[in-house]
């Protein structure tokens, strides 16, 4: 006999694992339905949970110490029957406070664990169930339960077991620490009283999931099944006390005890001959007197029926909740196989996901295909607070041939800067993240801008902390800042210094907030200064703060991959567009300022060779944050489609036009259908540029409204004097943030985005279509897998391929419990032509071409029937002012001087008659600055069936 508090497990399990050593064979235990002796259960929720603890607690010990040696010793079938024995009281424990963790956390802390889909979590639930249900049943065939009602399913049984989880969590516990319980014979029949002192454990838990239950509401971690599971375990904790405190109201009894139903006790996983033989006495045998003689039940109809109808219920549970997983998989896995047949490609294309290895992920708001073939990502603080206040900024430069990924250092926060590419390849990136927004909730005081006016011959510099005082309350300044002396104007008139200081109320009371123009105080000042320093502000509130802009300015420099610093914007600017004009100059156009107000109209240019920002009283136009701007052909024409990503009232400027910034004059362009719904909405130049056509894809209301539309128009700015938005097919679905790729074949592609804002609703769209300009149609591709909502972007690689990366959701699940992450996964698809049996391949071509002149350049493969040049993206929030392809001249050098048949710019004869042919051909660019802008470029050469060659890089001087 072992040592142990539950000596009959302890003792059965050395005793299977021993063996006869005259014999050498194992000692087996034979079952006897005979009842040798009857036993009786106990009677009180008191005598029932001490019960209930030492099975426990001895069930632990076992494991503990027994079991380690023992179970090498067993059979195969001892193993399991033992393992499945023993894990009952543990693994109820351990699942109890698991679950218990689980909840807390959650309900606390808005942490989840593992997510799966509620199907996969049905499917697991009804699995386990049945699983534990069939065990269950299966050893009831051997129960022998003289006491046990006919017909009684066990299920009071098993309600009284999970109800006992807290003593088994107490009794785990104990027999970790090694506590040695003390031997508590269960005492039967209704001799001792329950009180509420029994269900302290009970109560203790109960306590604490109604307590995480109730601040989960203010915390707002709800979520109705986690709230459901906590209501379900509070239930089992609190249930027995409900029953006592019952009975006490409705039928006291004398003892305070109470008989518990019937519920064919047992340990569960064990069959009741453990207990009859725990209970045996000496040799008596037979029943005892007045016992019926125990027979094996044999099952009457009725009893089979049932039988067979539970049978069929787990069968039609199991198939039910497996199922739809099942044909889930199956569906996933056919769709693979399907989408990797050659036949698939050819006519849809082909994604496929790549993973940066962890150290290089990063929350890619910008991306930009470099002269050298890389891809510079930009995150700076990525749209991440902590991020920010850390000083953590972030590039990386990826190489999409080799994989290979570079990080590069990054001297400010560039996250919602603007971009543009010089003609010497460098990128220019201005603008960026001052401070982050501060929503209503995380104002607590009045904050706001005070202008300073200096009259002083001399300046002024106020530190950080500078006090200033308006109807008796203090505000101070959080920043230092350098207010100009007063100077003479070349014409005599006399120049007030003047700067903008940001304060805060030194308290959070409301009577802090100065919405009316006021002067303030400034008794920090020194006496020099004192009466020629005037202070007035208007705008000292406690609405939300927003994202304050920077005035920082970058070129990346391609060769060395660093940033070079530039002269600083005159204006700071957050979601600035930068488009190119002549001469390689930059023009940075709208955006929020320092303080986070929008900018009114002030725009400034960038001159590459004096490296300085200028501001251009004469070009003073207003957009919202992030407008798409269009160099058009006669290269001082802007055209700007409406689409814009960000800031600015819905009222002010969201009108289509051109504008001349040669003198600053404006035409409105009309015609665009749901004109109300341009935010986020993508648009871009239908290829090629010299057809002058743009297209606006999808979009929303201004802000985060859900609503976003199907809305294609496209507008021919060539020729007419009015030009127009026509409408072009409906996309398929309501999209915003929507990525608008060109290929060299002139089609553009069309994936991602999502239907409502931030993807919110799991509204992602895995949707991806290619749009023909020539024909006006749109052709569904292979869906993306990444969804890709707010911040994605995609750009063209040089090889034809796509790659999209960034997606910056505000959940990450439906309910809108979880905050979203950035997806930091890059896909790429490869469009149909890459699958073309034959490729048109580029053998030689020069480096330096230019706008107006022919070069040559030597072809294998296939016959050539067109050219293209195609500017590499730069692009974040859905605007691209480079991307554009160029539509080349064609002349095979073998086709005589004045034949018919070359293929021109403007879509003339494809190839005819001995006028194509592989060898060396010769293409022309385009005259028009405004075209073929001065940069790096991508050339490719297309085949008659519209099959690109793999780009060479060409520089436009
Ligand atoms: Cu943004």
């Amino acid at each position: 006999m072992a040592d142990s508090i539950t000596e009959d497990a302890a003792t059965s399990i050395v005793w299977h694992s021993a063996r006869n050593p005259e014999t050498g064979a194992r000692w087996k235990s034979v079952y006897t339905p005979d009842v040798l002796a009857v036993g009786e259960g106990p009677a009180t929720w008191r005598d029932f949970f001490t019960q209930q603890h030492r099975w426990a607690c001895g069930a632990d010990q076992t494991i503990l110490r027994h079991f380690r040696t023992s179970f090498w010793k067993l059979s195969w079938a001892g193993r399991a029957h033992y393992t499945m024995l023993l894990a009952y009281y543990p693994s109820a424990a351990i699942s109890w406070v698991l679950g218990a963790l689980n909840l807390t956390a959650f309900m606390l802390t808005g942490v989840g664990g593992l997510v799966v889909t509620a199907q996969v979590w049905l499917m697991l639930y009804v699995n386990s169930a049945v699983l534990h249900l069939g065990v269950y049943f299966w050893n009831r065939r051997h129960n022998v339960s003289p006491h046990e009602q006919e017909g009684s399913s066990g299920v009071a049984g098993m309600a009284m077991s999970a109800m006992s989880a807290p003593v088994y969590v107490q009794a785990l516990s104990q027999a970790l620490r090694q506590r040695e319980p003390a031997f508590v014979v269960t005492r039967k029949g209704a001799v001792s009283g329950d009180h509420l002192g029994v269900f302290r454990r009970h109560l203790a838990w109960g306590a604490l999931l109604v307590g995480v239950l109730v601040a989960s509401v203010p915390l707002g971690h709800v979520h109705v099944a986690v709230s459901a599971w906590a209501v379900l375990s509070a239930v089992m904790c609190l249930f027995p006390v409900a029953l006592l405190a019952g009975h006490h109201l409705h039928r006291p009894s004398p003892s305070g005890g109470r008989h518990l139903p019937d519920r064919g006790q047992h340990r569960p996983g064990t069959a009741r001959h453990r207990s009859c033989g725990r209970r045996r006495t000496g040799a008596a045998r037979g029943p005892p007197a007045g016992e019926p003689p125990m027979t094996r039940r044999v099952a009457g109809p009725l009893r089979r029926l049932r039988n067979a109808a539970l049978v069929g219920a787990a069968v039609t549970g199991v198939v039910a909740a497996n199922g739809p997983v099942v044909v889930d998989v199956a569906d996933r896995l056919v769709y693979d196989f399907e989408r990797n047949q050659q036949d698939y490609k050819q006519q849809y294309g082909f994604w496929e996901t790549v993973e940066l290895s962890e150290e290089y992920r990063l929350s890619a708001v910008h991306a930009a295909l470099l002269s050298s073939g890389k891809v510079l990502l930009i995150a700076g603080s990525g749209n991440n607070a902590e991020r920010f206040e850390a000083g953590t900024f972030r590039s990386i430069v990826w190489d999409p041939v080799t994989g290979d990924t570079k990080e590069v250092p990054t001297p400010e926060d560039l996250f919602c800067g603007g971009h543009a590419y010089l003609p010497n390849g460098n990128l220019l990136i201005a603008g960026g993240t001052r401070r982050y927004e501060r929503l209503d909730e995380q104002v607590d005081r009045a904050a706001g801008v005070l202008s300073l006016t200096n009259e002083h011959d001399e300046p002024l510099t106020l530190p950080v902390g500078t006090t200033f005082t308006n109807g008796g309350l203090t505000y101070t300044s959080t920043e230092e800042v350098r207010l100009p002396a007063a100077h003479e104007m070349p014409d005599g008139s006399a120049m007030d210094g003047v700067a903008d200081v940001w304060v805060e109320a030194e308290g959070t009371g409301d009577e802090y907030v100065v919405e009316e123009e006021r002067t303030f105080g400034a008794p920090d000042l020194p006496a020099e200064h004192r009466g020629e320093v005037h202070v007035r502000g208007a705008g000292v509130t406690k609405d939300k703060q927003n994202f304050q802009g920077l005035d920082a300015s970058y070129e990346f420099d391609v060769a060395t991959e660093t940033y070079r610093r530039t002269g600083r914007l005159d204006e700071a600017r957050w979601y600035p567009t930068l488009i190119g004009l002549d001469g390689g100059r930059v023009l940075a156009v709208s955006g929020l300022d320092e303080y986070g107000r929008i900018l009114p109209g002030d725009n400034e240019l960038y001159d590459p060779a004096t490296r300085t920002w200028t501001d251009q009283p004469d070009l003073f136009r207003y957009f919202p944050t992030f407008p798409a701007l269009f160099r058009l052909a006669d290269g001082r024409r802007v055209f700007y489609s409406g689409s814009n990503t960000g800031y600015g009232p819905a009222e002010a400027g969201r009108q289509p036009g051109i504008w001349d910034v040669s003198d600053n004059s404006w035409q409105d362009v009309h015609g665009l259908e749901d004109a109300e719904y341009n935010e986020t909405s993508a648009s871009f130049f239908l290829a090629p540029v010299q057809d002058q056509r743009v297209g606006i894809v999808g979009g929303g209301l201004v802000g985060d409204s859900p609503e976003s539309t199907t809305r294609f128009n496209v507008v021919d700015l060539d020729g007419s004097v009015a030009p127009r938005y026509e409408p072009a097919p409906d996309y398929p679905s309501p999209v915003r943030y929507l990525n608008a790729v060109t290929l060299p074949d002139d089609t553009t592609l069309l994936t991602g985005g999502s239907e409502d804002y931030r993807g919110n609703e799991e509204s992602d769209l895995h949707l991806t279509t290619i749009y023909d300009p020539e024909t006006g149609t749109l052709d569904e591709a292979a869906p993306n897998f990444v969804g890709r909502n707010y911040h994605a972007t995609a750009l063209l690689l040089p090889d034809g391929r796509v790659m999209t990366m960034g997606s910056d959701p505000l959940f990450a699940d439906a309910e809108e419990t979880r905050t979203g992450t950035f997806d930091t996964r890059i896909e790429i698809y490869s469009p149909p032509y890459l699958f073309a049996d034959e490729r048109p391949a580029i053998t030689g071509a020069p480096e330096e071409i230019s706008r107006g002149s022919s070069f040559s350049v030597d072809v294998e493969g296939t016959e050539v029937a067109e050219a293209r040049l195609l500017r590499p993206s730069a692009v974040t929030h859905q605007t691209d002012t480079e991307q554009r392809s160029v539509a080349l001249d064609v002349r095979p050098a073998s086709c005589p001087e004045g034949a018919s048949g070359h293929t021109t710019a403007d879509g003339g004869a494809h190839c005819p008659d001995g006028c194509c042919g592989s060898g060396t051909v010769e293409l022309t660019v385009p005259e028009e600055e405004g075209l073929t802008p001065s940069g790096w470029y991508t050339l490719v050469v297309l085949d008659s069936d519209g099959v690109p060659s793999p780009a060479r890089w060409v520089h436009v001087a």
